[in-house]
Order: C-alpha cells, then structure tokens, then sequence
C-alpha cells in the first residue's frame, strides 16, 4: 500500500516541491541520502563499554558473544532497556516540572497561573491520600505538589498512582514485582543494570524495562495529565483546525513546538492580550495567529481550541511555508535542523528550556515564576520580526476537526454528569455494535510515507466497528483528513455508527498528548471494572497501535501499556528485529507474565489484521456476542438518511 510520495498530505507535498526546487534539505531528503546503519537495522550494537562497540550482524549474529562474551539477546535486551528508560525519563521529567509549578501556585509564587479544575484537585488529594475536606484550594494543592514530588526521589514502597489501577493488576504486579517503587530509583537503576558487567540475563533485564515503563504510565506521566488539568484546566470537545493551512498571510505567526504547557498556556495568553494585538497592527499584521505543533499543539488545542499546523514532521514545513516570525520550543521532538533552516527565513526560533539549547537559535529562558513576563517578550519578539517577512508560500488546506476528549468527559457524554458512567460502552461492545477499541497514537516517521499507515488504520478500524482513540502527532495526522470530526462518521461502520450517533461523540476521539496516553489507561481501567468486559485490561477486546513511531518514548508507552495487560502493535522496523530471543521474550514472554505483547510489524495491512483478530479472539474468550457487521444500522439517523435518498 505504499504511496510513490512522501506523504499523502497535500499541503506537505506542496511544501516539499518548493523546497526542492529551492534545494532546501527537510527531514524527508535526508532520509533517502542517509541509508538506515544496517547494524541498527538487521542486528545489534553494543556501546556500553569502550572495548567495541561490539557489532552483532550477519547470519551467525544470534549466536555471535561480544568482547565480554555478552550475547545476542543481552545486547539487545540492554539496548531496548535504555531506550525504554529514556523514553519513560522524558514524560516523568515533563510531570516533576507541572509539581514545581503546582507547588509554586499554591505559595502564590507562579506569576500567571492559577488552579483552574479544583474538583479535579480535589479528587486527585483522594487519590492520593491527602485531606481535602475543610482546606484552601491552596492548601491542598501544596500537599498534593510536595507528594507528587515525592514520587521520583522515593527509594522504597510503591508509586501511588499504581493504585489506580485495576485490583487484580495490582496482585499481578506485586506478585512479579512490577510496581515501580519510585520513577526516579527504577530509571536509575535501569542505566545501572545495562552498562558493562551488571545485569546479563536477557529475561531479567526485560522485567526491570517493563517496571522502569511504568514509572511513566503510572508515574510522571500521569501526574502530568493530571495536574496540567488542574492547572489549565480538564479539556471537553472544542472545535479546531489542523494542517499547515492554519498559518495566516497577514498575521504574525507564532508556532509553539515541544511538549510542555506551562510556556505554551502563558504564550496563549499574552499573544491575546489587547497591547499585543495593537502592537502587531502597528508592525504592518492584522494580528497574531498561534498555532501549535506536535505536543504542544496538543496542549493548547485540547483546552484552548489552538488550531495546529501539524504533526512531528511538518515543523520544518512550517517555516519553509515563509510565513513564521517565531518558532517557540521547548522540549522533546525539536529538529537541530530547525537552526540553520530557520537562518534561510526570517525565522526567529527561540528555545525556552533550561535544559535545551540549540546552537544558533536565540534562548529566552522561560521560568514559571516569571511567566508571563518570558512569554510577553516572546510575543514581542515574534511580532518585531513581522516587517522582515519576504514572500510566503502558504498551502491553503486546513480540515476541521473535534479535540478535547477527556476520560472525564467520555464518562459525561456516556452517562451525564450525575450517572457517568462507562456502561452504554460496555454494553455496546458486549452486544457487538462495537466490535471492539483501539488506540491508535504515536509519531509520524521519516522512514514512512507521512500519515499514510496512521490514515489507513484508523479508517479501517472505524469501518471495522472498533472505535478510536488518539493521541499525540497520530491525532494530528488524522486531523489532517478529517477523520477528528462527527462526519468522521460516514466512514464507520453501522454499529459503531448508530452508537456515536446516540452518545453524540465522533468514532475517532483525541485525548490529548503524549503523556496523556495515561488517559486511555484510566479508559481502559474503568472499562474493566465497569464490568461485562472481563476484570482487566487483559481481558478487553482493545489493542494500542503507534504505525509511525519514531521515539524512544514511544517504546516507554507501548512498554506500560504491555504491563498494564494490552497487546501493542508498532509499524516501521523493529528495534529487536536481530534477536529472536529478544522478540519472543517480548511478544509471547511478556503476555505469559502480564497478558499483554509488543510486537513489530512494518505493514500497515497487516496491523489491521492483527488488531482485528485479536480483537476477535478476546471477544470469544469473553463469550460476547459474536461480531456480525450488518447487524446493526437502522438508527433513527440511519432510517432518515434511506428516507430522504428515497424522496430525492
Ligand atoms: S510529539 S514523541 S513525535 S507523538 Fe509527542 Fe509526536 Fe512522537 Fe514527539
């Protein structure tokens, strides 16, 4: 199914024909002038110690020792570990600084910020043990900050958010020793028992990246969605735009690229404020357009409506459109490129975070302290920049779409807000009108075609029945064609159709960045205890996809998701693919111990296949109704759509 082209996307095609014809390298050109290291591909490499790298390639490389006399599956099992541990080190790294600034807000030391869902702060202190009844907002935010804190320095016990899950998870996880005890302690211990002479059992090393995984999942991850809420607030269904299209002519632009709200929520505020807007009108622009990229776009869009002008692959378009005074980054997902294509416009990118600079680009240190102050600068920036605008190329195409789908918003939309509640679901998927769920998240993936295997996928699931969730640059990439709106709809299958009909929700709903894949947890979580689905997430007929990976912590997520019972699909090539051993310890080892599998597989097809099959086979083991896909159809909408095509 592989498209000739570099992506399916229009607005990126154009782009890329300009930037060909004006020899300007992107992310899509160098993939084809640098050939993937065969050693990485096909086998394996290890680094770890100074008398290699030992290489590990060729038709005896299973069978092959290093220097030390490390194998195959040790090497490969250590390198998957500390992908997997840098991957889970990112999203915790994203959840300690919203502590710090929870912490800061509630000693009224964060300028800007407040708490803006205190019934999600409160249910959070109950969560984790801290008395709310009688105390401030403030208060309480306090304790909540200083134990959320406390998570990553812990040395013993158990993460608290692993208490969320599932009762019979839990007794799986401490029966296997899964719980991580703090995030910190379990990353640590990971780049411990990987480098040279520590941990040299293969199966042993893989146990330690699922609970170093969960440090993510269950750990920072989840305190990042959960107190970004509480400070931005809890996202319910807006309506937006994506795709480069959202970049105006006439405005200034302002890209916001990276991952963390805290600067994106303040730029959303000071590009609004009236001064700015009088300033940009004086500077020659009808005004300022912020539109976001990557996660952060997921930030601002799911509680702000940001319009976002693409997915991982397409921040390097955004500036060859022209059209972009400043781009504004952060952290995770940022191209060092960005630098010297940036110098070719008139770009200004700025870096904000402490811990990331980039050569060449212009840093306006960003502190939550002084927030609104950086981003005021930032905005002023940006805006002095307009006047040395030259000509623009900007692709006019933009899709609507829906964004915004809390776990608690799905739990109002399925039951209102005094009987939220997951049963209408359950009991759709229980009679087969929906035959099962899927998140389909993750990257989009230079090696691919852009979009192509997240586009088809999520199309066939949904004409499949099984509905979707998404997150991440997957969310953007689907945005892109539509498939994030009620029209969405039309490409569904009948059963599901009739549901999203009845709720009111599309058949393919965003929840968020990628830390909020934390969210699909808590989904799936209450799926299980709803009851009729079985009692864990093992046992639900729901699979998790990221077709276009491209990060190490995308392996972190697709690893919690295994720990926590799912069966995770990756596309694009395996990074075990040189060790069978390796790929079995993974797949049918790890759903032998968790009931959940990370497997590879490059085809889009293929996917589908896999994802429907399982779904199948858990439908089966749950004795549901067997999935006949024209059962159902005859909504009320579905009878007057045949009624009015009979009268026209
Ligand atoms: S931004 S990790 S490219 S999803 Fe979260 Fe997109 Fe992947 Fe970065």
């Amino acid at each position: 199914m592989t498209s000739k082209q570099p992506s399916i996307d229009p607005a990126t095609l154009a782009v890329l024909a300009k930037a060909e014809a004006e020899k300007i390298p992107t992310a899509f050109t160098r993939a084809l002038d640098m050939k993937p290291c065969p050693i990485g591909r096909e086998g394996s490499c290890c680094s770890v110690c100074y008398m290699g790298p030992c290489r590990f390639v060729g038709k005896n490389a299973e069978t092959m020792t290093g220097i030390c006399g490390a194998t195959h599956a040790t090497i490969t099992a250590r390198n998957l570990a500390r992908a997997i541990a840098a991957g889970a080190s990112a999203h915790s790294d994203h959840g300690r600084d919203l502590c710090f600034a929870l912490l800061a807000i509630a000693k009224g030391e964060a300028q800007g910020y407040g708490i803006k869902d205190e019934r999600k702060l409160r249910k959070l202190a109950g969560w984790m043990g801290v008395k709310s009844d009688g105390r401030s907002k403030e208060e309480v935010a306090e304790d909540v900050a200083k134990l959320a804190l406390a998570q990553f320095g812990q040395q013993t016990g158990e993460v608290i958010c692993a208490s969320r899950a599932t009762k019979k998870r839990q007794e799986l996880w401490r029966r296997l020793g899964l719980i991580p005890r703090g995030v910190d302690r379990e990353i640590v211990e990971t780049l411990h028992r990987t480098g040279m002479g520590t941990d040299q059992d293969p199966e042993h090393i893989l146990t330690q990246a699922l609970r170093t995984s969960m440090t993510d999942g269950w750990g920072g991850a989840m305190l990042a969605t959960d107190i970004g809420d509480v400070i931005f607030g809890t996202p319910s269904p807006l309506q937006s735009n994506a795709n480069l299209g959202v970049l105006k002519e006439d405005e200034v632009n302002i890209v916001v690229h990276g991952h963390e709200p805290l600067l994106s929520e303040m730029i959303v505020v000071a590009a609004q404020e009236p001064e700015a807007s009088e300033y940009a009108k004086s500077k020659g622009a009808k005004g300022i357009n912020l539109v976001g990229m990557c996660c952060t776009a997921n930030e601002i869009l799911m509680r702000h409506g940001i319009p976002s002008a693409g997915n991982f692959l397409d921040q390097e378009l955004a500036i060859i459109t022209g059209s972009v005074e400043a781009m504004v980054v952060d952290v995770q997902c940022i191209m060092e490129a960005l630098v010297s294509l940036a110098s070719r416009f008139h770009t200004k990118l700025i870096t904000t975070s402490a811990k990331a600079k980039i050569s060449g680009a212009t840093h306006i240190q960003f502190d939550e302290h002084q927030a609104l102050t950086s981003a005021r600068l930032i905005v002023r920036t940006a805006i002095d920049n307009f006047p040395n605008r030259k000509a623009t190329d900007i692709p006019d195409i933009r899709n609507e779409m829906v964004a915004g789908f809390s776990h608690e918003y799905i739990n109002y939309a399925l039951g209102g807000t005094y009987r939220g509640s997951f049963r209408p679901l359950n009991d759709a998927i229980m009679a087969g009108r929906i035959r099962g769920a899927a998140g389909v998240v993750g990257c989009t993936n230079a090696r691919c075609v852009q979009d192509e295997g997240h586009s088809y996928i999520v199309r066939e699931l949904i004409k499949n029945d099984v509905i979707v969730v998404q997150t991440g640059c997957g969310a953007h990439a689907n945005a892109k064609y539509g498939l994030l709106t009620p029209e969405a709809m039309d490409f569904a299958g009948p059963g599901l159709r009739e549901i999203c009909e009845a709720v009111g929700i599309p058949p393919v709903l965003h929840l968020g960045s990628c830390v909020d894949n934390t969210r699909i947890l808590t989904v799936l979580t209450q799926m299980a205890e709803e009851g009729g689905l079985g009692e864990d997430i093992d046992d639900l007929p729901a699979v998790g996809i990221a077709p276009e990976w491209m990060h190490e912590k995308a392996l972190a997520i697709g690893a919690y998701f295994v720990a926590s019972g799912a069966y995770v699909l990756f596309g694009v090539d395996s990074p075990v693919a040189g060790s069978k051993a390796v790929e079995e310890l993974i797949s049918a080892g790890w759903e032998e111990k968790v009931g959940g599998k990370l497997e590879f597989e490059p085809d889009p097809v293929k996917i589908v296949e896999k994802a429907l099959d399982h779904i199948d086979k858990k439908r089966r083991a749950l004795k549901l109704e067997e999935y006949k896909p024209d059962r159902y159809g005859q909504s009320g909408d579905a009878r007057m759509r045949q009624v009015l095509k009979e009268r026209a």
